[in-house]
Parts: structure tokens; sequence; C-alpha cells
């Protein structure tokens, strides 16, 4: 069913909970029967996530792990809704205040009246008619993110099933730009796993990883980029037709709503709009090895500037997404506000946070891709299982690789006749 009012979604997720509530749950629904789907592969994820030069004292507390609740039998999921479960360990040192008895409007233990610039804190009171700002920063909280990471290691493994892989790496943090290797390595987060700030570049590392310690020194926050690739996809997910169906909107909304975030660009993205359309396009090809690659469709091009999308659509080639992250709200030597309670001139409330959650970025927005191609996916070779979806995607690829012969004896057939 298509909702007018929204971008359709047959993979669609939910998450709920609040930072330091008891837990974050997950239900994710659309999934195809018969998809092998087991804590372990959610959970290498959500370690990954919790990693970072720059992360609070939070991330020694948690050991975020899944605990799956429904979906799946015998390792393989049922067509039903998966759910997922994530324990906050911090939830013992928060009981009382997030407790979820009590008397409505109670003031409770650690109330946030001075609303943080840039955080959702004030917005949020004023349209929820909050007195305790809690209770909007506790969902505003980018512990959301973990959520969201279950639900696209969920969706990961339904593109493993199809060769589809994704990775990302930091392209800039706090102003340190880093050189990005072309080619990329592959598997990509093979080595950016390695860098204490998921980087490429070890020289801009160093450099990072100094700015991260003087701006915790100075009680400021540090924001950057991300890229995020995706590899192994098949020409033709999303399409040009309808603002909804194109992938390339589709994946801006989603990343735009990870919090903090505060740019998409897809390949080129803002620099292509300061170059002629020469320097931009990317030519198409075809030689005997684009021939018998059916993925691509039987084309090669010169080079990937549109970052694996042209209309909307997949070209085949590997998709490329890049993030701008704004330093975190949270700041140590805070910012000017207004406190609540008296309407007098005061400094924004400090809570425990990052310095910066740029490395965890590049995970969540690899989750985020991957439950928007997982979508895009279902939406093409749908099915209720996996192997109804896997005959689908092999009869789609058979036929694009027979394309170009039919289209020959066709030609060939009209040559004969005129
Ligand atoms: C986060 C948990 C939070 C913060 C961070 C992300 O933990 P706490 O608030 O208990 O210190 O570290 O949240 C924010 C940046 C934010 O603005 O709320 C996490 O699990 O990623």
């Amino acid at each position: 069913m298509q909702d007018q009012t929204s971008i359709a979604m047959r993979l669609r997720f939910h998450t709920a909970g609040e930072s330091h509530g008891q837990a974050l749950t997950v239900i994710v629904e659309g999934m195809p029967a018969g998809v092998p789907l087991h804590a372990t592969s959610i959970d290498r994820d959500l370690g990954r996530r919790m990693q970072g030069h720059g992360r609070g004292a939070r991330m020694k507390i948690e050991r975020d792990q899944v605990e799956i609740l429904g979906g799946v039998r015998t390792g393989e999921t049922l067509g039903s809704p998966v759910a997922l479960l994530i324990r906050n360990r911090d939830w013992t040192n928060w009981e009382d205040v997030m407790a979820v008895e009590g008397t409505p409007g109670e003031l409770r233990r650690r109330r946030v009246t001075r609303p943080r610039p840039g955080h959702a804190d004030l917005v949020g009171v004023l349209k929820y008619d909050r007195l305790d700002a809690r209770d909007i920063l506790e969902r505003a909280s980018a512990r959301e993110t973990a959520a969201r990471v279950a639900a696209g290691g969920v969706a990961k493994v339904l593109l493993g099933s199809f060769g589809v892989n994704i990775g990302s790496h930091v392209v800039s943090l706090g102003g340190v730009v880093a050189t990005v290797p072309d080619p990329l390595p592959d598997p990509l987060n093979e080595a950016a796993d390695r860098s204490a700030v998921r980087t490429l570049d070890p020289a801009a590392e160093a450099e990072m990883i100094r700015r991260i310690d003087d701006a915790k020194a100075a009680g400021d926050t540090l924001g950057g980029e991300v890229e995020v690739v995706a590899r192994g996809l098949v020409v033709g997910l999303g399409s040009h037709v309808s603002w909804d169906r194109r992938l390339d909107g589709r994946l801006a909304g989603s990343l735009c709503s990870i919090p903090a975030v505060k740019g998409v660009e897809i390949g080129l993205g803002f620099d292509g709009a300061r170059r002629p359309g020469s320097e931009v396009h990317d030519g198409i090809h075809r030689d005997a090895a684009a021939a018998a690659d059916d993925r691509r469709g039987g084309f090669r091009r010169a080079r990937n500037h549109a970052g694996g999308l042209e209309g909307g659509t997949t070209t085949g080639e590997p998709l490329i997404v890049r993030l701008a992250m704004k330093p975190i709200s949270t700041l140590m030597r805070p910012l000017d506000t207004v406190d609540l309670t008296t309407g007098k001139a005061a400094k924004a409330q400090s809570e425990r946070s990052d310095i910066t959650a740029v490395p965890a970025l590049g995970v969540i927005a690899e989750a985020v891709v991957a439950l928007v191609l997982a979508d895009a996916m279902v939406e093409k070779f749908g099915g209720d299982s996996l192997a109804e979806m896997q005959r689908n995607y092999h009869g789609y690829r058979t036929a694009l690789g027979s394309r170009w012969e039919a289209l020959s004896t066709d030609r060939a057939l009209a040559g004969e006749q005129s």
C-alpha cells in the first residue's frame, strides 16, 4: 500500500525507547521468510557504533547487544515482524528519574530547564508542552541510533544474500580533511575499523585525534563528514517515475533523519554543481568485459561521478553518499540560553556527552543506507520468501544478460527485411 503523504516503504521499521530508559526496541516489518538471522550478525555493528576516539563515558557503561524477541525461528526469519531489544545498562543509574510509574507533572531529579542551543530541548518543550526538557532529550538523544543500527543489521543480512556489502569511512573531522585513497580498499570496513577515528589517511588521523583532545580540553565539540559505499548493487533499484520512488530522495531523507546530520551528497554532490556537464557525467561504454556483466546491464561507465545513481535509479556502479554532521550540541563550556523556570539569562545545561560521534556516524549511516537499499530490493524483487526473491532477482539478471543478444537479433532481422 502506498502512503501518499510520505516516502512509501515496503521494508519498514520503527524504534522506541528513551536513552536512559530500560531498553531500546525495534520492529522491522517486511523481511521475507527464510533469511538466516542471528543476534551475533547484528551485534558486530552495535559494537562498531560504540567505538571511536571522542566518545563519552556512556560507551564505557554500555555493552550493546541485541535480543531477538520475534520473527525468527531456528535461525531463520519467518516473514513476520522481526522484534529486537537492546537493554540500556545505564538504566540501573536512572530507575527513579526514568520510572514509568508516578504522578504526572511530578518533578524529578536531573531536571533539565536550561535548553542547549542546537539540541531539541527548547523546541521540544514548547511543542509537547513539557516543563522538563528531559522529556524531550531522552528521545532526541543519538542513543536511538543503536536501535537503527540493529534494524540496519537485519537489512544488511538480506542485502548480503544478494552480494551487496556496505562500508564507510571518515573523510573529515574537526576541520581536518583526509586524503581518500583511489581506489578505496575492499573490504572498506576492515581498513576503516583499524583507525581510532575510522579514517583511511594515517596523517589526518593523528591530527584528528589531536583536535578531539584539544576540543575536550576546551569544553567544545566537533563535527565532520563520512562517506558510505555500497558495492554489488544491480542496475534498476528505485525509479524515475515518481518523486517518492527516486532512490536519491529516499536516501537523502533517511540519512538526514540521523541526529545532527545537516547535509547529504550523492556522488560528486555539491562539487558537481560547480563543474560543466562534460566534467560531471560518466561516459557509457560497452566492450567484451562489460557485455559479460549482467549486473550492470552489459555496460561500463568511464567513472562514477554519479555515485551509482541516475534518474533516481541504481546504475550498478558503487553507491557513494557523503554526510555532514554538525558538532554535538552538549558543550562542557556551555552557550547562552534562558532558564525555563525563571525566564532569566543562563548558561545551557551540561550533560555527560561525546566530544565527537563522527566515527560512529559512518556505522549508523551504513545501517540507514542498508534499510533504504533493502527496501528497494524488496520493492523490485518482492516475494514472501528469500527463495522467491532470489528467483525474481536471478530472472531479472538473466533477462538483462540476454537483452543485447535479443536486440542485435531484432536489428539483424530488421536489416534483412529492409
Ligand atoms: C549515545 C548516548 C548518550 C550520548 C550520545 C549518544 O549517552 P549519555 O547521554 O548517557 O551520555 O553519549 O548522545 C548525544 C550525543 C545526544 O546529543 O544526546 C549513544 O548511545 O550513541
